[in-house]
């Protein structure tokens, strides 16, 4: 199918949707310059970056906090230069239209938020607030940049224990997974933007669909969670080039608005 074909196709189902649900993955903010996993400029591809699988994994930061905390220090620092898409201001947009019940992200990013949307279930935690592993005292992300500056790795300021911020690391249980399964089930048009769909259980979502369920997503995509799961339409797109279309498609007036 051309883009213009896909673009109406999904027109279509954007037009009769009232729960529209968005499950984001880090493949909707590459364009802000915020790079993926499993992308083609992803971090599993850079050999300048410390073996990614061990930067997130939660046994790995037991024995080597640091090693996180190098990788975190820059991170925090690139989101706070970048900017939302114009697909993250799409999907504010579509809340604010009352289309958009909700979006469940994977990403850590905070660019949902920042383009303005409110209603955002971070099923991998964010980088909002910190806890002590001894004493599980919190810390905000204000707290854990000024530590950043002076601390290799930061340091609880009542314990001296080893503080993590609340992100989801390989080998942690998600968050919010019950009330991503709840809004996933009740979306009549569920969209799947920038996820290779590789990490569960966030993965296992769009199986639970009951409504239509719209993939965009150009590159590696995994598909053994979507194995028996009728899909009404598989974009293989740019993720801005796609929804900036769409949107001069189903809202022409408000299009450069977004
Ligand atoms: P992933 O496995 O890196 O997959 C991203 C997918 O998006 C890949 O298939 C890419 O080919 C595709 N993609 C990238 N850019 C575009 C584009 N412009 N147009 C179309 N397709 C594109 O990422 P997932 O989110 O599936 O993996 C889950 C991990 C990645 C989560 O735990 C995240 O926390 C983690 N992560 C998040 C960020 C972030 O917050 N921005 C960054 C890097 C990794």
């Amino acid at each position: 199918m051309s883009l213009p074909e896909q673009v109406e196709r999904v027109a279509e189902l954007l037009a009769g949707a009232r729960n529209v649900v968005l499950l984001s993955g880090a493949g909707l903010s590459t364009s802000a310059g915020i790079a993926d996993f499993r992308g083609p400029n992803g971090l599993y591809r850079r050999l300048d970056i410390e073996d990614p699988e061990l930067i997130f994994d939660i046994r790995a930061f037991m024995r080597d906090p640091a090693r996180f905390y190098r990788f975190h220090r820059e991170f925090l620092k690139q989101v706070e230069s970048v900017e939302p898409t114009y697909t993250h201001r799409f999907f504010a947009f579509l809340e604010r239209a009352g289309v958009c019940r909700c979006v469940v992200t994977q990403n850590i990013d905070s660019l949902h938020q920042r383009a303005g949307s409110s209603n955002v279930l971070e099923i991998h935690g964010g980088i909002w607030e910190n806890t002590c592993l001894s004493c599980g005292g919190r810390t905000d992300l204000k707290w854990m940049k000024e530590k950043l500056v002076f601390q290799d790795v930061p340091r609880c300021d009542a314990c001296g224990g080893i503080v993590k911020p609340d992100i989801v690391f390989f080998g942690e249980i998600v968050k919010h997974f019950e009330a991503c399964c709840e809004v996933v089930e009740g979306a009549d048009l569920l969209f799947v933007v920038g996820s290779s769909l590789t990490v569960p259980p966030a993965a296992t979502l769009p199986a639970r669909a009951r409504g239509d369920v719209v993939v965009v997503n150009k590159g590696e995509l995994c598909e053994d969670f979507l194995r028996g799961k009728r899909v009404s339409a598989r974009v293989e797109e740019d993720i801005d080039r796609f929804f900036e279309a769409l949107a001069r498609r189903s809202f022409p007036g408000e299009a450069s608005l977004v």
